[in-house]
């Protein structure tokens, strides 16, 4: 039997992480013989705590073979202990009236925090993939809280977008989803992001030959991805839950799985592509078959796409600068 690998997760009692952890301990997430240890973090209050026992409970319940321990925890230095992988779901959600600055603000804090225990007892070669919004910037700024943890092992989720690309376009062509590839998101996790409809492929061709529809692509298709889970929120009033599990399940199985296809990944910018350097973006990502991921090159960008990644960028520099003033004095 393989070591167990020690995966801990952050807000482990929330509405994402009950779709998610039943999975991971079932082997999607790392593989069929892959055995787990989970460490589950949840905030120290006795709500979310006596929550957190519930899902342990289950988990008990479900008799996992796969399943070789679970921590519970309200402290970072003890659910980050010895980590392979530390999935940081949990953050503050933005409530009514507040602004952008003071959401930053608070999961500053956390990440601040998660990111130097992390740097102090996680495994050597640890692994941080971040969903909490906003993702990006709480990854760099988790990132840059480690800084005994290369870069590269840092990563925030955007594979949630690219599944949603992938169905638009597959439904416009009147396709199953898994005839699309490289439906490449760029940029930020949040409504500046831009979904690729020129460089995306559907049954191998190009989606611009296969849709021929330019206006539906920049009316219908990118609105609609960038607004999806604001569209989710309104129809069923909470956010997107099951599909944002399996958007981590998808995107940590592709970093972990040598020879994948190309998918879309929040990693720390070398400058690909003309993206400034130093801040977390999606780009398309490939992990090689020696296991280590490496950005794809290639892609051709045309006007439209330099100008809206141009954007999201933007905003990604402007939040790190709102992050900075800060970080000294956290
Ligand atoms: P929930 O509010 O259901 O759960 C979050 C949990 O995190 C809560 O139980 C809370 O107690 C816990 N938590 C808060 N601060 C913590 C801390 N410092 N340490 C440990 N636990 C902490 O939210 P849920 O629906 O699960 O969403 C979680 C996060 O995912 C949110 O920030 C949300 O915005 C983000 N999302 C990111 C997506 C992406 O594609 N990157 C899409 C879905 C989702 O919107």
């Amino acid at each position: 039997m393989k070591k167990p690998l020690r995966v801990a997760i952050t807000g482990a009692a929330g509405q994402i992480c009950y779709s998610l952890i039943p999975r991971i301990a079932s082997g999607e997430m790392f593989g069929a013989d892959q055995p787990v240890i989970l460490q589950l973090l949840e905030v120290p209050f006795e709500k979310p705590q006596q929550a957190l026992k519930g899902v342990a409970m289950e988990l008990d319940d479900c008799a996992f073979p796969l399943l070789q321990g679970v921590v519970l925890a309200d402290d970072p230095m003890v659910a980050f202990k010895d980590a392979d992988w530390c999935l940081l779901v949990g953050s503050k959600p933005r409530g009514p009236g507040m602004e952008r600055k003071d959401l930053l603000l608070d999961n500053g804090k956390i990440f601040v925090g998660q990111g130097k225990a992390i740097d102090a007892v996680a495994a050597e070669n640890v692994h941080v993939a971040v969903v909490g919004n906003p993702c990006n910037t709480n990854a760099w700024i988790c990132a840059m809280s480690a800084p005994r943890v290369p870069k590269k092992n840092f990563s925030a989720m955007t594979r949630l977008d690219q599944n949603r690309a992938m169905s638009q376009l597959a439904a416009k062509a009147g396709v199953h989803s898994s005839a699309v590839t490289e439906a490449i998101i760029w940029g930020n996790h949040s409504a500046t992001q831009y979904p690729d409809y020129y460089n995306a492929k559907i049954g191998g061709k190009p989606a611009p030959a296969v849709i021929g529809d330019e206006a539906w692509a920049k009316d219908v298709f990118i609105p609609t991805v960038q607004k999806r889970g604001a569209a989710i929120i309104d129809i069923a009033g909470a956010s997107s839950r099951f599909s944002a599990a399996n958007g981590l399940i998808d995107h940590v199985h592709s970093l972990v799985t040598p020879g994948s296809t190309v998918h879309s990944v929040a990693v720390w910018s070398n400058g690909d592509y003309g993206i400034d350097k130093d801040i977390m973006a999606s780009f398309p990502v490939r992990t090689t078959g020696h296991g280590e991921w490496e950005v794809v090159k290639g892609y051709d960008l045309n006007a439209l796409a330099k100008e809206r990644i141009a954007l999201s960028v933007k905003e990604l520099k402007e939040e790190i600068a709102v992050v900075k003033e800060m970080l000294g004095s956290l």
